[in-house]
């Protein structure tokens, strides 16, 4: 398959899905919003000048030359200015005398817990700083981090950007393939690990799955392995490292160097549409200041009071920015938590929420949609009055998901934010301000101020209101990529070739009467049924707005007659039954009824489960291979390959439904 994202067919995107709920910002959030409406204007009147003031957000070493140097697709953000990341996420605030303030209340799954204030984090920092330049590591060096979500982890983070030495984490779920590809392509010279993780009440193998992908590959000097778990690992004298010995030992002191404004701070990979995974590149100056603003700006958030949590993996951008880079260079308090939802009950969020007094919680569609099917009686089990504002990130969320979010976790009365971005966006780029927007149900609403983000047709042009397309960015912005790692060729041909000088990274997209934005999946997916350009998400959101339906998935399959054919995958609800013929009637004259008969699907099938990735995506792709009867593509990043068994096995009994 081509790498540039498909073009839709005839038409634009068709536009089927009609909502009219608004809800306005809080009155009280509101009056005291971090942000307001005149940030807009301000932003559009200059956007250099706005992310110039941003950026004073931190504290610099060495001013920049120039805000922005643009020779596009290639961006250069505060080019001449020098600081450190971690010194601005950790050491200001201990100099500032808030080394007492708590930085992360860490909850282990099985129930221990650590609080980790500034000041411990950085001794902590400077020691594994200290460790890491013992093993040999120095500026410019790749780290990988295969890690369960434990301190260390953000810990060794920050020491790799103390000392200029590019992290790369890989999801602590990922196969060993998976990790041995992203070792080769980045080069990476140490690994740390843990013996293990807990998930779902067991102790799983990290420090396995390392060995097995570090014996051929001579590059990987070290492995400094976290005891987690405390089971038996295999052991390489000279090169494996515990982390007890090698940094326990260390001196708290660590003078740290200010680095470039572009110099490398992450790669992070993401799978595009070849087997081959790409390797974002984030750097610095540019990085850290819209990640600052955006969680500052987006989550309205007050240092002093709020306590943060965004409830995903560090190994998802996500983490990176809303777990560690942003919430730490805030100085915020923030929750991080290692387990699964369900462990060992599925009310854990919400006593996690309960426990610490959150105020501000983040997380994706899919656990929300999880949470509607384990029922509303369980949240009801918990005083979640703290929470005042929730986001969701991660897909387009379908209106009944937000609904249920609103009114079962945020009481009515907490705002809810859509936030849309991607790896490669860095931070926020599309979303409410709490405080000045209405959120709608299932609509990320309008581009961050300095944002360059619109909606346009085949040839670059913007839609008008009521219109359909492409999600594109016009003007670089501070946390950009700077490139895919290693092949700027790829960078191009990725995001920048299919409208000139537009940023374009595959999503459909449609601006409603109001001129706010609703972000339709990607454009891949967009199903072409007798001539219309049908949105994956449309039709997943109509059979989520039915009673008995948690989640579905849509894809689009060969037909003689109308092109493609939509074919569901649904779960159903807790209290729903098991299905059956009647339901699945019922259910394909729901969709016809919100969205109209050419949306109506020629099949549904019940399943138990669908096939997601560590960030809690759905892959059609693999549901589209079921839908053809072909045999599955590459499964290597689902989170759980044996999904794709169960689903395989019920096609015989979906048959009878067409
Ligand atoms: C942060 C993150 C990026 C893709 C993106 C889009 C989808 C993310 C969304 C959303 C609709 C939202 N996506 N947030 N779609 N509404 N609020 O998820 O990064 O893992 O790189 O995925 O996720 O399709 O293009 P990443």
């Amino acid at each position: 398959m081509a790498e540039t994202p498909q073009e839709p067919g005839h038409e634009a995107l068709s536009n089927l899905l009609q909502e009219s709920r608004s809800f306005p910002p809080p009155a009280d959030l509101a009056a005291n919003a971090n942000v307001t409406a005149d940030a807009y204007d301000e932003a559009a009147a200059d956007p250099q000048a706005f992310w110039e003031k941003q950026a004073h957000r931190l504290d610099w070493s060495r001013q920049w030359d120039s805000v922005l140097e643009w020779k596009p697709p290639f961006a250069k953000w505060f080019d001449g200015g020098t600081l450190n990341a971690s010194v601005n996420c950790v050491d200001r605030h201990v100099a500032a005398g808030r080394g007492d303030k708590v930085a992360y209340y860490w909850e282990g799954e099985p129930g221990d817990t650590r609080t980790i204030t500034y000041a411990q984090l950085k001794d902590e920092v400077c020691k594994t700083a200290n460790a890491l330049l013992q093993l040999g590591v120095t500026k410019g060096d790749r780290v990988a981090i295969y890690m369960p979500m434990i301190p260390e982890t953000v810990i060794a983070m920050l020491a790799c950007a103390r000392i200029g030495a590019p992290h790369m984490v890989v999801f602590g779920g990922f196969s060993v393939d998976a990790l041995g590809s992203r070792l080769d392509d980045s080069a990476a010279k140490v690994v740390v690990t843990a013996d293990g993780g807990y998930r779902r009440g067991k102790a799983s193998g990290l420090k396995s799955a390392v060995d097995e992908a570090v014996r051929d590959r001579p590059a990987v000097e070290h492995v400094l392995v976290v005891r987690r778990t405390g089971q038996e690992v295999e052991w390489t004298e000279g090169r494996d490292v515990w982390w007890h010995e090698a940094v326990d030992a260390q001196s708290p002191e660590h003078e740290a160097e200010p680095h470039d404004a572009e110099h490398p701070l992450y790669i992070m990979y993401t799978s595009g549409t070849t087997a081959k995974p790409k390797g974002i590149l984030h750097t610095t100056g540019g990085y850290l200041t819209q990640v600052s603003y955006t969680h500052w700006a987006v989550f309205d958030l007050k240092a002093e009071t709020d306590v943060f949590w965004t409830a995903a993996d560090i190994g998802w951008v996500t983490g990176h920015s809303y777990i560690v880079y942003g919430p730490l260079s805030n100085g915020a308090t923030s929750v991080m938590y290692e387990g699964t939802p369900d462990t060992p009950h599925k009310g854990r969020f919400w006593e996690v929420v309960q426990k610490y007094g959150v105020t501000i919680a983040y997380m994706a569609p899919t656990a929300i949609r999880t949470f509607m099917k384990w029922g509303d009686d369980i949240p009801a089990q918990y005083d979640m009055s703290t929470l005042r504002i929730l986001g969701s990130v991660g897909e387009p969320i379908n209106p009944e998901a937000y609904m249920w979010y609103r009114k079962h976790i945020g009481g009515d009365r907490a705002a809810v934010v859509d936030t849309w971005w991607q790896t490669e966006t860095g931070a926020i780029m599309v979303s409410p301000l709490p405080g000045v927007t209405a959120g709608k149900p299932g609509a990320a609403m309008r581009p961050l101020p300095g944002i360059g983000a619109d909606v346009v047709d085949d040839e670059g042009v913007s839609v008008p209101d009521g219109g359909g397309g492409f999600m594109v960015v016009r003007e670089p912005w501070p946390s950009m990529l700077r490139g895919i790692w290693g092949d700027p060729q790829r960078y191009k041909d990725t995001y920048w070739s299919r409208f000139a000088d537009l940023y374009f990274a595959g999503d459909g997209a449609k601006r409603d009467q109001d001129g706010d934005l609703w972000l339709l999946g990607r454009v891949d997916d967009v199903m072409l049924v007798s001539g219309h350009n049908i949105s994956t998400t449309e039709v997943e959101s109509a059979l989520v707005s039915h009673p008995k339906i948690a989640e579905s998935a849509v894809v689009g399959a060969t037909d003689p007659v109308t092109g493609q054919a939509i074919v569901a995958f649904v779960i159903l609800r807790g209290s729903a039954g098991d299905g059956g013929a009647d339901l699945v009637k019922e259910l394909r004259d729901h969709v016809a009824g919100s969205l109209g008969a050419i949306a109506k699907p020629r099949q549904i099938m019940v399943v138990p489960e669908l096939p997601k990735t560590r960030s809690g995506k759905i892959m059609r792709r693999l549901l589209r291979d079921v839908a053809e009867h072909r045999a599955l593509g590459d499964v290597s990043t689902l989170t759980d390959s044996s999904v794709m068994d169960v689903i395989s096995a019920k096609l015989p009994d979906a048959k009878g439904d067409e």
